[in-house]
Order: C-alpha cells, then structure tokens, then sequence
C-alpha cells in the first residue's frame, strides 16, 4: 500500500475522544473517510489468511474464547502442525490473493523449543513470498529478538478492551503482561499488529478506551484488528446481547482517525454481516481484512464470496 504519512498524536484524552466517537454518524464517517484518502489510496485493501497452527487446551480463560481449556466448545484440538501442512496451506493462501499469512497457536506463551519450531515456519513462507504475522501469546524480550532475527514481519498480540472493562474477561493474565510483550516486540523491530473485541458488553467508554490505550502508544501498532465477538457456544459470551452493528462502524471510524497512518483490520466477525454492513466499515476507514473460510477455529466467508464482495464496492487487493 503506498503511503502517505499524516502527522500523529499520542496524548488522547478520553472525553474528547468519546466527543467523536458520540458525533452525528455521517460526520464521523465523513471525517474517517477525508483522514483515509490523506493517508492511503481510496479502494484498497490488503488481504491476509489465518491458520491456527496449535489449536485448543488453552490455559488461559479469556471469555471470549473458543480455544480456553476452562470451557466446552467442542472445539477439536491439536498439537503444533508440521511445517509441510503450513507451507502447503501459505501456497494455497497465496494463490488465492493473500499477501500475508497470519500462524496462531493457543498458547499462554511459547517454549524456546516450540519458539525454533514456528521460526521454521515463518522462514518457510516468507521464502514462498508472504508477508508473515505469528500469535503465540505472551513474548519475552529474547524470543521477540530471535522472530526479528527470522525475519518476522508482524506479531499480533491484542489489548482486547480498555483496562477498566479487562478484568470482566480475562483473569489469567494482565493488562500490564499484555503492555510488556508490545513492548518486547516494539523494541525487536517487528511490526506490531495489536488490536481489540466490541461486543462483550463493554461500553462505548470501554470501546473509546481500548482507542485510547492503544493510540497513546509511542507509536502506533502498524495493524490495528477490531474483531467484532464471534459468539460461540460453550463460551461464558455465548448468549451476550449482539453490538449494534453502528456500534462497530463507529470503533472503525475512530481508529482510523486517532491512528490515521495504521492499517485498520475488519477482523472477526465478517461472517455475520451482510455487503452493506461491510461496505459501511470500507467507508469508516477499515483496509484490511481475513480472508479464507476460517479465521482459526470459527467460519469465516469463503474466497469467492469476498471477491464478490470486493468487486460489489469497487475495491481491489493488494
Ligand atoms: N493465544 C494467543 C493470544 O491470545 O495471545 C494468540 C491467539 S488468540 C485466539 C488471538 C486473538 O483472537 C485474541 O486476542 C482475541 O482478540 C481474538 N479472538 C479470540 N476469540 C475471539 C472471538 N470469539 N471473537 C472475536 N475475536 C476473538
Ligand atoms: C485478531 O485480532 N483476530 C484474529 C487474529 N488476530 C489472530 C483471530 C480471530 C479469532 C476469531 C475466533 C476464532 O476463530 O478462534
Ligand atoms: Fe488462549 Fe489466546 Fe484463546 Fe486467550 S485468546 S484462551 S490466550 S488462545
């Protein structure tokens, strides 16, 4: 994507930030759409696919999660794949008009020994010509170095919501161990990609302030996802109230504005909404999404559908 660099800020306040976010629709997405077009080429999109490459029995109990050891998903589990499955399905990916591959493994953080595994993997797609982005959970300083060292492109590792509404969700680990594994990566040179979930029954304060934490970084995450929850059976989440989807509209349109250089992810959730919903998130600013038909448990639109979707609204791939 060739990118233009507008001017940055990263001292939010709260209150003012809410101020946007509570504006009359279209001049919020008016407003997202005039910092868009100054910073990126109107009608594009980048496009990556998952894989969960270690699935379930995860000892963390994030509420959301269909992947936690601690609920009943029926989610089928597995051990870390072998590098042969990963590459075959980067070539797949690829092929199909993915420029990165994103590898997700259910962990609270990796061992060394399981860390040299995934380093494999990443050499062996960024040699098929993908981008590549890992989540494996919490990073020490030395591992953040060692995927530096692989040539790791992005680490994903999410802030999830504000720090007020966090402690409603995960009890396992905290905001400050979430802070410190950004840091650890920030300080490798790998770009980050760090981002959240709307619809757990935050508040728009909460949804404002996950913003705020994240725009007030020293820099910005270069990838920001905003997942919308994906409700699933079994979860403590599975019956929650769905957000009003104007309700996620809006956290697009505020991210692009208080990080208006940072690619901003539709993330999960996709599968759910309709063209027009999604032509909205294009609009507010989103410009990038998953593509494949899983994210890395639960459905996600097909390829074709998605090409449809972008030749509908007149954006292309990169
Ligand atoms: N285990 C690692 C970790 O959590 O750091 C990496 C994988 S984890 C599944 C990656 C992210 O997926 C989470 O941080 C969360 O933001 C998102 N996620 C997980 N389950 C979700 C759900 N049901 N709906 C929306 N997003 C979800
Ligand atoms: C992110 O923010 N969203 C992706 C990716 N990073 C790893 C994961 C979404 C997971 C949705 C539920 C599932 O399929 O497990
Ligand atoms: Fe584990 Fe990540 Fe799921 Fe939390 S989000 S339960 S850390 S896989």
């Amino acid at each position: 994507m060739n990118q233009k660099n507008v001017e940055t800020q990263h001292d939010w306040v709260l209150e003012k930030a809410l101020e946007i976010y509570r504006q009359p629709f279209s001049d919020l997405i008016h407003a997202a759409q005039q910092i868009h077009r100054l910073a990126f080429p109107e009608n594009e999109v980048q496009i990556s696919t998952l894989m969960s490459i270690k699935t379930g029995n995860c000892p963390e109990d994030c509420k959301y999660c269909p992947q936690s050891v601690h609920y009943e998903t029926g989610t089928e589990a597995h051990g870390l794949l072998p590098l042969e499955d990963v590459v075959g399905a980067a070539k797949i990916a690829k092929q199909a008009g993915a420029s990165r591959f994103c590898m997700g493994a259910a962990w609270r953080n990796p061992t060394d020994k399981n860390l040299q595994r995934v380093i494999e993997m990443v050499k062996a797609v960024n040699d098929e010509g993908m981008e590549t982005c890992v989540t494996l959970g919490m990073l020490n300083e030395s591992q953040a170095q060692k995927l530096a060292a692989a040539g790791l492109d992005y680490y994903n590792h999410n802030l999830d919501t504000s720090p007020e509404y966090y402690n409603e969700i995960i009890s396992t680990r905290t905001y400050q161990d979430r802070l410190d594994t950004l840091a650890n990566v920030r300080q490798s040179g790998v770009k980050l990609c760090c981002g959240g979930i709307v619809g757990m029954g935050e508040s728009d304060r909460d949804r404002v302030g996950l913003l705020i934490q994240l725009a007030n970084l020293a820099e910005h995450p270069e990838s920001v996802p905003i997942n919308m929850l994906v409700r699933v059976k079994g979860t403590p989440m599975e019956d929650i109230e769905p957000l009003d989807i104007l309700e996620y509209v809006r956290t697009i349109a505020l991210a692009r504005i208080m990080m208006p250089n940072s690619v901003v992810r539709l993330s999960a959730g996709r599968n759910d909404m309709d063209v027009a919903a999604q032509a909205l998130c294009f609009l507010a600013g989103a410009n990038s999404i998953f593509c494949g038909d899983k994210l890395l448990v639960t459905p996600n639109p097909s390829f074709a559908d998605d090409m449809a979707l972008l030749e509908d609204v007149g954006i292309s791939a990169r």
